[in-house]
């Protein structure tokens, strides 16, 4: 009851059919750090696929990579060299065997300047990276979000990254402070999520978070034009990534095209248990595909407290 007295009260400020929040874009965009994730990318062919593009902005280093399905499970990894100011392109559809076409999942993406094979705060942060889904059939592209991250997200805070590179995995990140936060203790925030699923549209709801999210999440889904707005509990399936069909949802009649405003997991109410208490973050964006108009487009989920 707490949880919604907050975002009834959020609602009561914002206006039901002005709820903008306040704009807060969680993703990076040609910024550099030591670390990136891409949450959300696959491919069913070599025509239809993700794909990443990462400049090194440092001398040559070895870049570390792994890519993790919905249930956590590790199903590609490997390295390679990058050289000073080369843009390397990163097909999904290449760098997996085909035991993963179909396949949700997590990039992660390190850079080991120092050659050690770990991820300490001796790593410069030398990447800028970029991604997209192509599907060449359709002839359509879609920007894909990435969030950075380096040593301050993991247990132990600046200075304690990864042990042992040729292991990692995105499981091993205690936060994502590049995304939406979850402070350790009473800090509630409210993330918003644009869908579409009236005529013939679809709406792909992709969720990253630190820690797996054990309780359905009470969300307030309302129609843009004000005529209507129903609570309804989300779950979150996967360990860390959860690639949602909101069509699938099991929203009330008349909720077509707007927003869904859902209770970040919080720690204080249980939602997750916080590894090395450092609370969470949340990566979030939608997919809204239109057939009406051809086109796919990315919606970045944005946050107020
Ligand atoms: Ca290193
Ligand atoms: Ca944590
Ligand atoms: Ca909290």
């Amino acid at each position: 009851m707490h949880r919604w007295t907050l975002l009834a009260s959020a609602f009561a400020l914002l206006g039901l059919t002005s709820v903008s929040a306040t704009p807060f874009n969680p993703a990076e965009f040609g910024g550099r750090d030591q670390g990136y994730l891409v949450p959300g990318v696959y491919f069913t062919s070599a025509a239809d696929t993700s794909a990443v593009g990462l400049t090194n902005t440092c001398n040559a280093h070895q870049v570390h990579w792994v890519f993790t399905d919905t249930s956590g499970t590790v199903q590609g990894r490997g390295s390679f060299t990058i050289l000073p100011t080369e843009t390397r392109p990163f097909v999904l559809a290449q760098a997996l065997p085909a035991s993963a076409v179909g396949r949700f999942g997590t990039l992660m993406f390190v850079s080991d300047t120092d050659g050690d094979g770990k991820l300490t705060s001796a790593d410069e942060q030398c990447l800028v990276v970029e991604a997209f889904h192509a599907d060449l059939t359709r002839n359509d592209a879609v920007f894909l979000p990435v969030w950075p991250f380096n040593t301050y997200d993991f247990p132990g805070g600046p200075g304690t990254g990864i042990n042992d590179l040729s292991i990692m995995v995105p499981g091993m990140l205690s936060r994502l402070s590049s995304g939406i936060e979850d402070e350790p203790g009473a800090d509630v925030r409210t993330i918003y999520l644009r869908y579409s699923i009236g005529g013939g549209d679809a709406t792909r709801m992709v969720v990253w978070s630190a820690e797996t999210v054990t309780q359905p999440l009470l969300s307030l889904v309302s129609q843009f034009d004000g005529s209507k707005a129903e609570l309804v509990p989300i779950t979150l399936p996967g360990t860390q990534l959860s690639v949602l069909d909101v069509g699938t949802l099991g929203f009330p009649s008349g909720l077509t095209n707007g927003l869904i405003a859902m209770v970040a997991p919080d720690d204080g109410v249980g939602d997750y248990a916080d590894t090395a208490g450092d609370g969470n973050g949340i990566a979030a964006y939608t997919v809204i595909e239109s057939p009406s108009l051809g086109a796919a487009q990315t919606i970045l989920a944005t946050w107020s407290r």
